[in-house]
């Protein structure tokens, strides 16, 4: 590390507020805006700053402060923490699994020397760090129905492997220096304002546009491949209540939450009592069949549901409900 700083370390240093100064890293991805909205909704809107490389669209550059942050550059990220006195730190900045596959040197970079920068941040500034893992940091030899939170990790993708390195980065520095890092492993993000990136889950959001404009989904993954998976509403909120989450309630630091397990071919099913029209093909890819094939099937979220109370809203009649509606409303 850079520098570290122990809370209490000195006179300037101060113990997490009430109403945290939030930073999220690569927040134009999947998961970023809506948790800024929702941090926004409880913090206030200057609390909560979104940054990217990227150009904003108009609707989320009106919606609250956005900041220019590459996460290789450290220099950058540390001006931003230090000039907007940020206190938490939300990591959103990875490749996800499919295309990091495809592009492995990029994911290496992205996915582990900037969580180097993060933690060594958070480290120098005494921040609170949420960093997500997924259940891609599970690998072909985990127990994957249901998947523990403690067990064999050997994960086969570079995505994986670098989310494992952060869970025990994370972990590293929590017991060495006192480094508040919090971590969860997500499922697979159903949404339908915002698209994943170059995941393997990805499908999952497809089918419903397709479903609703030429009503014919072409599946990547074979009919019967069952993974987890949560709608955004319960993601974000899990995040929020686990950052809200007193240390002496944590009994671990990498936490899986889960929320429903389903294969195309059921999603498909519980679509089609809404769109009964709806045609499903499967033409399964080699790269994200043999990724998915190696994931769980099912989370064990037994620990965080007792030490921090966490509980899904959305199962898969709901989620499906619920995307099917916000979609249309989208398009009128
Ligand atoms: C992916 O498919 O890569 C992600 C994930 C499950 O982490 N959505």
């Amino acid at each position: 590390p850079r520098q570290i700083n122990r809370w209490p370390s000195n006179e300037t240093s101060e113990p997490p507020t009430d109403s945290p100064r939030v930073l999220i890293t690569g927040g134009l991805g999947q998961l970023g805006v809506g948790l800024a909205q929702m941090l926004r909704k409880q913090y206030g809107e200057e609390n909560v700053i979104l940054s990217d490389i990227r150009r904003p669209p108009n609707e989320v550059y009106n919606m609250g402060p956005f900041v220019y942050a590459d996460v290789l550059d450290y220099k950058n990220l540390r001006e931003l923490v230090v000039n907007n006195r940020i206190t938490w730190l939300v990591h959103y900045s990875a490749l996800l699994s499919a295309i990091g596959e495809a592009n492995v040197a990029l994911a290496r970079t992205i996915n582990i020397t900037g969580l180097h920068n993060v933690l060594d941040l958070a480290l120098e500034n005494c921040l609170r760090l949420f960093v997500p893992s997924t259940i891609g940091a599970f690998g072909p030899s985990s127990p994957r129905d249901p998947a523990p939170d403690l067990c064999i990790q050997r994960p086969r993708t570079i995505y994986g492997v670098s989310k494992v390195h952060a869970e025990l980065m994370g972990e590293y520095l929590h017991h060495k220096y006192g480094l508040d890092f919090r971590c969860l492993r997500y499922p697979g993000v159903v949404s339908a304002h915002t698209k994943p990136g170059g995941g393997t889950t990805d499908y999952a959001v497809q089918i419903f546009h397709d479903a609703l404009s030429t009503g014919h989904h072409e599946c990547y993954l074979r009919s019967n491949t069952r993974l987890p998976m949560m709608h955004i509403s319960d993601c974000h909120r899990a995040t929020i209540e686990f950052m809200q989450a007193p240390e002496s309630q944590l009994s671990l630091r990498t936490y899986n939450i889960a929320a429903m397990s389903f294969t195309p071919e059921e999603v498909a099913e519980e679509i089609r009592k809404h769109l009964p029209h709806l045609r499903v093909t499967y033409n399964p890819d080699t790269i994200r069949q043999t990724i998915a094939d190696s994931w769980p099937v099912r989370f064990d979220d037994s620990n965080a549901r007792q030490d921090w109370g966490w509980k899904p809203a959305f199962g898969l009649s709901e989620l499906v409900t619920d995307m099917l509606a916000s979609i249309r409303e989208k398009r009128t």
